[in-house]
């Protein structure tokens, strides 16, 4: 008995002796070898990594150190501030190492082939950090290996085939790199794969058919690449899918209708890519679907009744595409629905009453299609309505004023429509709207008077309508008002000086009214602080220019580059379909644009000296009027003037010598005035022809006549300062693309057109150019700024 007890003691004190031993030597050994690694990292003070010495036990006392049996185990130092690269990494001393997790850190360099010597390894968790280089082949010895997140580095080159031999592996995330070539086919042997997150690399070619053998995959993102060719059908295999993410490649051919068998599928995200052929059918299976993104396509074809099935859908988006027919009735069950994109299509018909059962709506967003009829009474029914946008159709009859009980609506757009009748008294009333644009209608009667305390407008647009009668007063009430549009209607009044006290309005427009009467300041210290635009051609206003006015506009006194960003949260997404036109960019055109129109009015007298300093003005039009006495030399301090027009008034003397110095002038007109004298030689008057003088018997001089003494500025010269003047015209494209994609990113949408650009300033030329240069940066810009929203998301939802 004694014996026996004794024994097993023993041996039970051996094997902790032993056990012990193992331990102390085990991690000598791995610890030394962790310790020279640190040694390279280049913040030698790195303070999560403070425990990690020579006189501390590694298994115990180590920050992110986890052993098993006495080894190395686990090793987790995510979002330790570590700055070096894998380099000394002790791979082939660590053959313990199950979970490897280095994320978040600042690791740079490329991955030993070395990696391949962890064969125990199961996690291995890179992302976040600054590796580049191509993934060793050798990572695919890993057969341990369940989970690889790589993403957010700078990897590039082809994924390895290799990676195909990792049968155990059910996460594979190499998101946010600038991988290339194609997907490897062997991707199709990992058939425990459940995540596959490839987007936002560089991938190109098709997606191989073998990704359909990958049974066990509920997510796969292979969105933001350059993939071409055809959705695979063999896609309609994968019956646990729920998140589908093919979006912004290449794609084409139309959608599989095998798609449609996916019945797990949450997300189905496809926009922006170039799909054609009709949205199958089959889709209306989908009944656990709650987003379908199909925007940005070349889809044709009627949308198939099957899809107004998908009673889970919250966001069906349809935008730009070519589709056609009537919005089928079935639409009438997605009780969930609340974002509905219609917008950009050829769709027909007119607004169905069963979208008012959509209770759950918020976006109704249908612009650009051929839409008539009515607007239905019931719409205001949908309580919770944020964006009721339907402008650029054909909708005819009154502005039901039902509209005026969804107290949530923010954006309420019918621009370009027939709508006629009255606007309701009530519209003054919405306080939460924000946007109210009905440009280009037929609306009759007064404006609404009632604008209450609290008023939340910031654009108001009624340009184009037949509105008569005052501007009504209560619009003091709307203190952010930014853009007041009335012009093209039959307002008669005089001038709306009380408007001078909102603090942010920037654009005033009321050309092409009755307006009438002389421009009195009225005294207040602070008038128009904000205002950069200002157009009150063709109206009657009379007497003298208003000088006191001018006196003030503190906008327009300092070149301001920098723009606040107005937030239109809710509107931020619907955005991204919107922006194909550049109604959008516009309005930062607005803002970022000087313009004082005071033409065609019956203004007299002289043109006050203080208009120079208004330096930030970029169009000066005062044509058209009666005014007299010499042109101010200081309206040569205008110095980022691009257009001046003086024409069709009495203006006598010389044109001032200062005005040459204009080199960003484009545009002249002077015609038609007592003008005399010489005509001002310098680069930019150079480049105007005889037509900007003609109607001044006076005026001598290149490019009327010869005979003013001096010769024309040297070719020399006048090349140089060309090159100059396209270097800061160049500059200008700069500031101005950048204010408005900023337009973009707010998703503001004023729909305020170009073409008052095109007229206001008769300049029509550098005006396409900015355009174009525009459409390009922004399609640029856009893919750009998708990217960083998704790192946004999905480094805070996906993973
Ligand atoms: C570590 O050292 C760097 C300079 O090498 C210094 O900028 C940094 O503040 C230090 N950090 C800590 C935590 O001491
Ligand atoms: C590493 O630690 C973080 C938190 O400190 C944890 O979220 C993460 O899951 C760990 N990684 C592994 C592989 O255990
Ligand atoms: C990393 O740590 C910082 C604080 O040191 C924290 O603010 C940040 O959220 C962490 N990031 C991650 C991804 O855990
Ligand atoms: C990473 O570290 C390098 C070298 O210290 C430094 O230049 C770089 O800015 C760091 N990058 C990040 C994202 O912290
Ligand atoms: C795949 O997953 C199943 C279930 O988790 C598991 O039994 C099997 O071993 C895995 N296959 C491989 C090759 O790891
Ligand atoms: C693995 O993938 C490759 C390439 O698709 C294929 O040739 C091979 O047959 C696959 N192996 C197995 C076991 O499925
Ligand atoms: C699909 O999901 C179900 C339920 O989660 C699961 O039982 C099944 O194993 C999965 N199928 C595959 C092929 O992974
Ligand atoms: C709309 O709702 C009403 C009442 O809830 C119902 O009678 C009608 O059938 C619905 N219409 C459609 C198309 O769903
Ligand atoms: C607004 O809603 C109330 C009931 O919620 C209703 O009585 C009223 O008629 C509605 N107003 C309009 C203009 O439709
Ligand atoms: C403007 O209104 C006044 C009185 O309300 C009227 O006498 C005048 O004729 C109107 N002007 C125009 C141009 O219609
Ligand atoms: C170019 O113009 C400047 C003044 O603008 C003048 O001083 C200079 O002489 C001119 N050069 C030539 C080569 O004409
Ligand atoms: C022990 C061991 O497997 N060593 C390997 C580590 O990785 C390098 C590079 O792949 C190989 O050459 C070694 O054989």
């Amino acid at each position: 008995m004694m014996m026996v007890t004794s024994k097993v003691f023993s041996s039970l004190q051996f094997f902790t002796v032993f056990y012990l031993f193992t331990v102390a030597f085990a991690s000598t050994e791995e610890a030394t070898a962790l310790l020279k690694w640190k040694a390279t990292f280049k913040n030698q003070n790195n303070s999560f990594l403070a425990s990690w010495t020579t006189s501390s036990n590694a298994c115990k006392d180590w920050y992110g150190v986890v052993c098993l049996n006495g080894r190395v185990n686990t090793l987790n130092i995510t979002n330790a501030s570590v700055i070096g690269t894998l380099y000394a990494f002790p791979f082939s001393s660590l053959p313990f190492l199950e979970n490897l997790d280095l994320s978040n850190n600042n690791i740079s360099g490329t991955i030993p082939p070395e990696i391949g010597n962890l064969t125990n390894l199961v996690y291995l968790d890179l992302n976040t950090n600054q590796i580049s280089g191509t993934i060793p082949p050798q990572i695919g010895s890993l057969a341990k290996l369940q989970i690889i997140r790589i993403f957010n580095n700078h990897l590039n080159g082809f994924i390895p085939e290799e990676i195909g031999y990792l049968r155990s592996l059910t996460k594979l995330s190499l998101g946010i790199n600038f991988l290339s070539g194609s997907i490897p086919a062997s991707l199709g042997n990992m058939t425990n794969l459940s995540f596959l997150f490839l987007y936002e690399n560089q991938l190109s070619g098709f997606i191989p058919e073998e990704i359909g053998y990958l049974r066990s995959l509920t997510k796969l993102s292979l969105d933001i690449n350059f993939l071409s060719g055809s959705i695979p059908a063999s896609l309609g295999n994968l019956n646990n899918l729920s998140f589908l993410y093919l979006y912004n490649n290449q794609l084409s051919g139309s959608i599989p209708e095998e798609i449609g068998y996916l019945r797990s599928l949450t997300y189905l995200d496809l926009k922006e890519n170039a799909l054609n052929g009709s949205i199958p059918a089959s889709l209306g299976n989908l009944n656990n679907l709650s987003r379908l993104y199909l925007y940005n396509n070349q889809l044709s074809g009627s949308i198939p009744e099957e899809i107004g099935y998908l009673s889970s859908l919250t966001n069906l988006y349809l935008g730009n595409n070519s589709l056609i027919g009537l919005i089928p009735a079935s639409f009438g069950n997605m009780r969930n629905l609340q974002a509905l994109f219609l917008n950009d299509n050829n769709l027909i018909g007119e607004i169905p009453s069963f979208v008012c059962n959509l209770t759950s709506l918020e976006l109704l967003y249908m612009p650009r299609n051929n839409l008539k009829g009515k607007v239905p009474q019931c719409l205001g029914n949908i309580s919770d309505l944020l964006v009721l946008s339907m402008s650029s159709n054909s909708f005819s009859g009154e502005l039901p004023s039902s509209i005026s009980n969804l107290t949530s609506l923010k954006i309420l757009d019918f621009g370009r429509n027939n709508l006629e009748g009255a606007i309701p008294q009530c519209f003054g009333n919405i306080s939460s709207l924000q946007v109210f644009d009905m440009q280009n209608n037929k609306l009759s009667g007064t404006l609404p008077t009632n604008f209450s305390i609290g008023c939340s407008l910031i654009s108001l647009n009624l340009h184009g309508n037949e509105l008569e009668d005052e501007i009504p007063w209560s619009l003091d009430n709307c203190k952010k008002l930014q853009v007041l549009d009335l012009g093209d209607n039959q307002l008669n009044d005089t001038f709306p000086m009380w408007l001078g006290t909102l603090p942010e309005l920037r654009v005033l427009r009321l050309t092409s009214n009755k307006l009438h009467g002389p421009i009195r300041s009225s005294g207040a210290e602070i008038m128009f602080p904000d205002l950069r635009i200002i157009d009150l051609s063709r109206n009657a206003f009379s007497q003298d220019l208003p000088t006191s006015l001018f006196e003030h506009l503190k906008g327009m006194r300092t070149v301001d580059k920098t723009m606040e960003e107005p937030s239109y949260e809710i509107y931020y997404d619907s955005v991204v379909v919107v922006t194909k036109g550049l109604e959008l960019e516009i309005v930062r055109i607005l803002s970022l644009y000087t313009v004082i129109d005071l033409s065609s009015n019956k203004f007299e007298g002289h043109i006050p000296s203080v208009l120079g300093d208004l330096i930030a003005i970029r169009v000066l039009n005062v044509s058209h009027n009666a005014l007299q006495g010499y042109i101010p030399s200081s309206l040569g301090s205008l110095s980022i003037l691009e257009s001046l027009d003086l024409s069709f008034n009495q203006l006598s003397g010389e044109i001032p010598q200062q005005l040459a110095s204009l080199t960003f002038l484009e545009f002249l007109n002077l015609s038609h005035n007592y003008l005399q004298g010489c005509i001002p030689q310098g680069p930019q008057f150079r480049t105007f022809e005889s037509n900007s003088y003609i109607g001044n018997d006076g005026l001598r001089g290149y490019p009327v006549s010869k005979g003013c003494g001096k010769d024309p500025v040297s070719e020399k010269n006048y090349t140089v300062s060309a090159l100059e003047d396209q270097e800061s015209n160049s500059k200008f494209f700069n500031d101005f693309w950048k204010a408005a994609l900023m337009g973009y990113g707010s998703g503001l949408c004023f729909g305020i057109s170009i073409i008052y650009f095109l007229i206001s300033t008769g300049n029509l030329r550098w005006l396409a150019r900015i355009i174009e240069e525009l459409e390009h940066k922004i399609i640029m810009q856009r893919r750009k700024k998708q990217r960083g929203q998704r790192n946004y998301r999905r480094r805070n939802n996906r993973f």
